[in-house]
């Protein structure tokens, strides 16, 4: 068994999860490097810095460029990135639905154009697990669809059946693959990804058929597409008791901090989303007082750091007023403070939620981070 449940608070879970590149301290926040980098120039020294323990790479964005078989002859996405800790690569599925030109949804898989070049290309859960299985990440993800917010039972109910069939088939093709000479992860692990929209009995015959399956952990997909973040709670709380306790379990594309903290309440262990990269990019900072616009006119003359007690590269030394005239400026060094400072943030907080955890004083901790947000400077 790799997860080890460690202690619970209520339902938050603190574990321990063994993979072949080493141990991962849950709740974890992926930091996500979808085309095999990290956007804002940081590179995978960087990450080592700022306490990141797994990098999340896309199926979908790899296979288009450079070409998952070129990975494959550099030796995999660890040698190629230099990063020896875990990887998980998304399946494709979702970027396939909301990024590519989706043409059509088949039994077999589906057909879309890429992004790159417009070419067609056809991906179905074998083609997905041939090419993570190529990526050699530590953990691969079910091709599943994500239903649109929106669909109702009757778009739903065929679109999670076909979900479950196309799990088995991934299931079968990672252990051909994983047993075959040339592989070069051979221990390549397989999370199934629960889906049924907004729908709680949807949601939970799902999640009873996949936990079922005995696979290395458990996703919950197809929220934060559009819901409200009630919806999603409520999801996430009808869904949990039937996933097994002694697995990760995986909040796919969550979220921010807040919708973290309520999360993992309930008793998630992985997240990814874009928020830290994206708003680092654009100088949207996070602190313990809220986030922070460094392109507004306030910072010209703060000679403060982004946050005081921030251990990160920039908060170390640099000014707010420094960060905010590289940013106006447009100098790369500007936003890849920022990035830097956002991740650092986002893994420092789940550092102090497992700590949280394990004193249970978790819901103690999680009012006063909350309260803090509200603060804004
Ligand atoms: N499926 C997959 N990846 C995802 C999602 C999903 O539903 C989401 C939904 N928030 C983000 N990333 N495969
Ligand atoms: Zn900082």
């Amino acid at each position: 068994m790799s997860y080890k449940l460690i202690t619970k608070d209520g339902s938050a879970k603190r574990g321990e999860f063994t993979t072949p590149h080493g141990v991962i301290q849950t709740p974890v926040f992926m930091n996500v490097g979808t085309a095999a980098a990290i956007k804002g120039a940081v590179s995978t020294e960087d990450l080592q810095t700022i306490g990141t323990q797994v990098e999340l790479s896309n199926t979908y964005h790899l296979h288009v460029r450079p070409g998952d078989e070129v990975v494959k002859k550099l030796g995999g996405l660890h040698k190629f990135m230099v990063w020896d800790k875990p990887i998980l690569t998304d399946s494709g599925g979702f970027q396939v639905f909301s990024l590519a030109g989706l043409r059509k949804i088949k039994e077999e898989g589906v057909t879309f154009h890429s992004h790159v070049d417009g070419r067609l290309i056809f991906m179905g859960p074998e083609e997905s697990m041939q090419i993570q299985s190529n990526l050699a990440s530590t953990i691969a993800m079910a091709f599943d669809e994500c239903a649109p917010a929106k669909a109702d039972r009757s778009y739903i109910q065929p679109s999670v059946d076909r979900t479950t069939r196309w799990l088995e088939r991934c299931k079968r093709e990672m252990h051909r693959l994983n047993s075959l000479e040339d592989t070069i992860n051979k221990q390549q692990m397989l999370f199934g990804i629960n889906q049924g929209g907004v729908i709680d009995d949807i949601r939970i015959e799902h999640a009873k058929r996949i936990a079922d399956m005995d696979l290395d952990g458990y996703a919950i997909g197809g929220l934060a597409v559009g819901e409200t973040h009630a919806e999603m709670y409520r999801i996430i709380e009808s869904v949990i008791p039937y996933l097994p306790e002694n697995k990760p379990t995986y909040l796919m594309g969550v979220g921010t901090p807040a919708n973290i903290l309520e999360a993992v309440e309930r008793g998630v262990d992985f997240f990814d989303c874009v928020y830290p990269s994206r708003n680092g990019r654009h100088g949207h900072v996070y602190t313990n007082h809220g986030k922070l616009n460094l392109f507004n006119a306030k910072y010209e003359l703060d000679e403060r750091p982004i946050e005081e007690s921030c251990g990160c590269p920039a908060c170390r030394k640099y000014s707010r007023a420094y960060i905010r005239h590289l940013l106006k400026a447009k100098e790369m060094l500007g936003m890849r403070f920022c990035v830097l400072h956002n991740l650092y943030f986002y893994n420092n907080m789940m550092s102090e939620i497992r700590e949280a955890i394990e004193e249970h004083r978790y819901s103690e901790y999680k009012r006063q981070k909350l309260e803090g947000f509200q603060n804004q400077e």
